[in-house]
């Protein structure tokens, strides 16, 4: 069971890489705390040696979800930048990176601030049209690295087209695959070199744990992956692996909740008269819907719109909202909204947010488990107050 690779999302979501343990017969995963392990005579052990290095709770967590994302290898991280931040120090000073142009604002502040004073340059595309991706190769390009959905536009980028562009370049395409998860979206499958993922958002979906996951079915990169995971050591804790563990048994579940309870309320959103534009990619007037329908299983839960009435109408619109709580991050039970100007996308310069139109009226939503009417009660309640400003 542990192992099978052939079984269905919704079985792996809840056993792959998992058995009962065989002391106690406990049918969860123990979470083992210990930081070294006991040997029986030098560099005689069972598996594992420190916990840096591996441990048995985040091996499970590790092969749950490789196995979900159709990969032979994963890599546990104690954030989704440290993920980010480890599979960029497989680069070299000199080397260059694609980079989609809308990525979480932490993603560009490692690409500017920490890999660029490096030595690691980066070229900003907007991927929706592939062909701008071979215009930005050069010989020196390593990776390419593409958030779809991205985050905050909801862009979508087509993997397999980019994937056989950077193949060509002999580039590596780097997916973060947070927006969509394994159950909408397997970017493996359709030619990626690596996913990587904040475990933080949906596939926790708890808001209780911060963690950063990578994986890879190709032996070479897992071999540089594995030896820059131990050796930065950037990894998580038993005991969030545990809590990621347990959270991802649902994930399936979940994200089907997500993607209606979203198609319901980005097209209200899309016929209210105080949102001017509606980023949801399962609707028919988003520029990426066909290929999203193509591409993915689902559109995902989360929503951009641009409100009417600038920043006053904004700060008005968050501030009343009961349900929603106006914060950072996504993929949570509970449903989120933010400001990405202000919030998640401050360290992105204020021209390349202008270029991008994240603007003074974009508001960004994790739709959440709740009821869907009481959503959009709560929704309606803040475009009224947006009015009153
Ligand atoms: O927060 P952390 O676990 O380090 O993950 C970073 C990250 C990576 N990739 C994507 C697509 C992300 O959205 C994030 C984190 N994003 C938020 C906190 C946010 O509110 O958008």
């Amino acid at each position: 069971m542990s192992h099978a690779p052939t079984h269905r999302p919704d079985t792996l979501a809840i056993h792959a890489g998992q058995s009962p343990d065989p002391v106690s017969g406990a049918v969860m995963q123990p979470i083992v705390l210990s930081s070294t392990f006991a040997q029986s005579g030098p560099g005689e052990h069972k598996g594992w040696d420190y916990s840096r290095s591996g441990n048995p709770t985040r091996d499970a967590l590790e092969r749950c979800l490789a196995a979900l994302e159709g990969a032979a290898h994963g890599f546990a991280f104690a954030s989704g930048c440290a993920a980010t931040t480890v599979i960029l120090h497989a680069l070299r000073p000199g080397d260059h990176v694609v980079c989609g142009d809308d990525v979480y604002g932490g993603t560009f502040r490692i690409f500017d601030k920490v890999m660029r004073p490096l030595g690691v340059s980066s070229t900003p595309v907007d991927m929706t049209d592939p062909a701008r991706v071979r215009g930005a190769l050069r010989p020196e390009t390593k990776l390419v690295w593409m958030e779809t959905p991205s985050n905050p536009m909801l862009k979508i980028f087509d993997i397999a087209e980019v994937a056989a562009i950077a193949r060509g370049a002999g580039a590596r395409l780097v997916v973060d695959n947070t927006f969509a998860t394994p159950m909408l979206q397997s970017p493996l499958a359709l030619g990626a070199d690596v996913v990587v993922h904040s475990t933080t958002k949906y596939i926790n979906g708890h808001s209780d744990a911060v963690g950063g996951f990578a994986c890879t079915s190709d032996a070479a990169t897992a071999e540089q992956l594995r030896f820059l995971q131990n050796a930065m050591g950037a990894v998580p804790s038993p005991f969030d692996c545990y809590l990621v563990l347990r959270g991802v048994k649902t994930l399936p579940v979940r994200m089907r909740q997500h993607v209606a309870s979203a198609g319901v309320l980005a097209a209200r959103l899309e016929a209210h008269p105080a949102v001017t534009r509606v980023l949801y990619p399962g609707l028919p007037s988003h520029p990426g819907h066909a290929l999203a329908t193509r591409q993915m299983r689902g559109a995902g839960g989360m929503i951009s719109f641009d409100l009417a009435g600038g920043l006053g109408a904004s700060r008005a619109f968050l501030k009343q909202l009961s349900i929603f709580a106006c914060a950072e991050s996504l993929g949570g039970v509970e449903s989120l909204a933010e400001h990405p100007a202000i919030m998640t996308h401050a360290s992105v310069p204020a021209e390349a947010r202008r270029a991008l139109g994240i603007g003074d009226g974009l508001i960004r939503l994790s739709v959440g488990l709740e009821d869907v009417e009481d959503l959009w009660g709560d929704l309606s309640s803040a475009f009224d107050a947006a009015a009153r400003v």
